[in-house]
């Protein structure tokens, strides 16, 4: 196997857990490279549903190793919470097949405390609808450089002054911003150190463990090109480089070790969170969409946003992270819809353009313009091939093929490890 990066080339949610589990049979190690918990990936495996916020796709793999980068945000609970979920189904979790970097940051329970009183004090246009899980926040102090690290896990004295160091700030801002009681650090401290002195045993460098998988491995992007805190839709965007580039430096490789780069797209596109989102319908279609593809955020619950698919929003992921292939998801939840339309341009300011504009917002001025295609009625859950799709189902994906200029390499029509070819 070459090294594979799988991305979301949209606002998330498009299928990327089911296509990281069918590609990790061939890898040697899955790694997840950004997020944190915020991310929801969902397997189905024979009719079983599992469903992953930390630990990589990859993990129902027996003997794949299952990396954290060091640009993860990693919740030290919820890591646990997952390991044991995952033990409770029989799978190896042990440090002989997990590792998390010494360089990956950790989510502490103020960060969340930070996040959700931010989101409360705003307005309702203003809200990002963040997850609540504290991501932000954490990487704030990854950036202001007082951050704690799992590293610091190994080092519970050097784990508590940093505790009480980040407080002193942070007490400040509960007392005089978030109206929030301050917290204590060594309660703090009290309610970590058991996580802690579990996951020290999980420590390693990643970086050689890449290396050491010569050529097999899986980098697992989380979210989507479009909630990049650079490139997407600022500032309704996540707080790290979902784009393909930051697979290497949030794993610790080259850039020359990615190959195989592949695009996830939902045959239409969806968005869970506040934002702009110029093909969404709130009409019978967008409905349709909701319920045919049980669009339900995999960690909040929340209900997704539905609409036509936007091929200015993948055009622009195309050239962000330069997929050699697409992976079309959920094209099945289609069937029964007589009109598809595509969006294969704005109107903005009075004027055509093909990608989206630059400056912050400008996305929520737009005004699509589609094309038409006829629908399909089949069921098309059962294809294995692309024979066995209707004909315009084929031209759909044709048709996408030749507006991105890149090739349609999967395609996937079921939750099913098994509904793909
Ligand atoms: P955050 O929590 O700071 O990352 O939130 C910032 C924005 O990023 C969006 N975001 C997501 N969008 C789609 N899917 C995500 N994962 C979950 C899922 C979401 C869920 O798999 O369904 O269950 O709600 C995800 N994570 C973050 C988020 O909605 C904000 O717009
Ligand atoms: P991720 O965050 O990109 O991994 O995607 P999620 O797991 O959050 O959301 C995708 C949802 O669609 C999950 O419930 C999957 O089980 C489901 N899914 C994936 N591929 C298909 C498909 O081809 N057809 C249908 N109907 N569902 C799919
Ligand atoms: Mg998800």
């Amino acid at each position: 196997m070459a090294n594979i990066v799988v991305f979301g080339s949209q606002w998330g949610d498009e299928g990327k857990g089911k296509i990281v589990d069918m590609l990790a049979e061939d890898a040697k190690a899955i790694v997840r490279f950004q997020g944190g918990n915020n991310a929801g990936h969902t397997l189905v495996v024979d009719g079983k549903e599992c469903i992953l916020h930390l630990i990589p796709s990859g993990v129902l793999h027996p003997g794949k190793q299952c990396l954290i980068g060091n640009g993860v945000v990693l919740d030290p609970f919820v890591f646990c919470e997952e390991l044991d979920k995952l033990a409770a189904k029989g799978l190896d979790v042990s440090a002989k097949r997990m590792m998390i970097s010494k360089k990956t940051h950790v989510i502490m329970p103020y960060h969340r405390l930070i996040d959700s009183a931010r989101e409360a004090a705003k307005s309702e246009a203003g809200k990002i609808g963040t997850t609540g899980r504290g991501i932000g926040p954490c990487y704030e102090d990854k950036m202001n450089r007082c951050g704690i690290r799992a590293g610091d896990f190994a080092d519970l004295d050097l784990l508590k002054k940093k505790i009480g160091k980040a407080l002193e700030e942070k007490n400040v801002l509960f007392k005089h911003l978030y109206d929030a009681e301050p917290m204590d650090a060594e309660a703090v401290f009290n309610e970590v150190k058991p996580v802690a002195e579990r996951l020290a045993a999980y420590l390693g460098d990643v970086s050689s463990a890449i290396q050491e998988a010569d050529g097999s491995v899986l980098f697992e992007g989380a979210q989507g090109t479009h909630l990049d805190i650079d490139h997407g839709t600022y500032p309704f965007v996540t707080s790290s480089n979902t784009v393909t580039a930051n697979a290497a430096s949030g794993a610790g490789c080259s850039p020359r070790d990615l190959e195989r780069i592949i695009a996830i797209v939902k045959a239409y596109t969806t968005r869970v969170g506040g934002g702009p989102f110029p093909t969404e319908l709130d009409d019978a279609d967008g409905e349709y969409m909701q319920q045919q593809g049980h669009e339900f955020g995999a960690t909040t619950g929340r209900k997704r946003r539905c609409g036509w698919l936007d091929l200015v929003v993948l055009k622009e992921s195309v050239r962000l992270n330069g997929p050699t292939e697409l992976a079309i998801t959920k094209l099945d939840v289609l069937s029964g819809m007589k009109e598809l339309k595509l969006c294969t341009s704005y109107e903005y300011k009075g004027e055509q353009i093909a990608y989206p504009p630059q400056e912050e917002n400008g996305m929520a001025y737009v005004t699509p313009v589609y094309e038409s295609m006829p629908g399909w009625d089949e069921d098309i859950t059962g294809a294995r091939s692309w024979d066995d799709l209707p004909e315009n189902a084929v031209n759909y994906l044709r048709r996408i093929e030749e507006i991105t200029g890149v090739k349609v390499g999967i395609v996937s029509v079921g939750p099913d490890r098994a509904q793909t070819f």
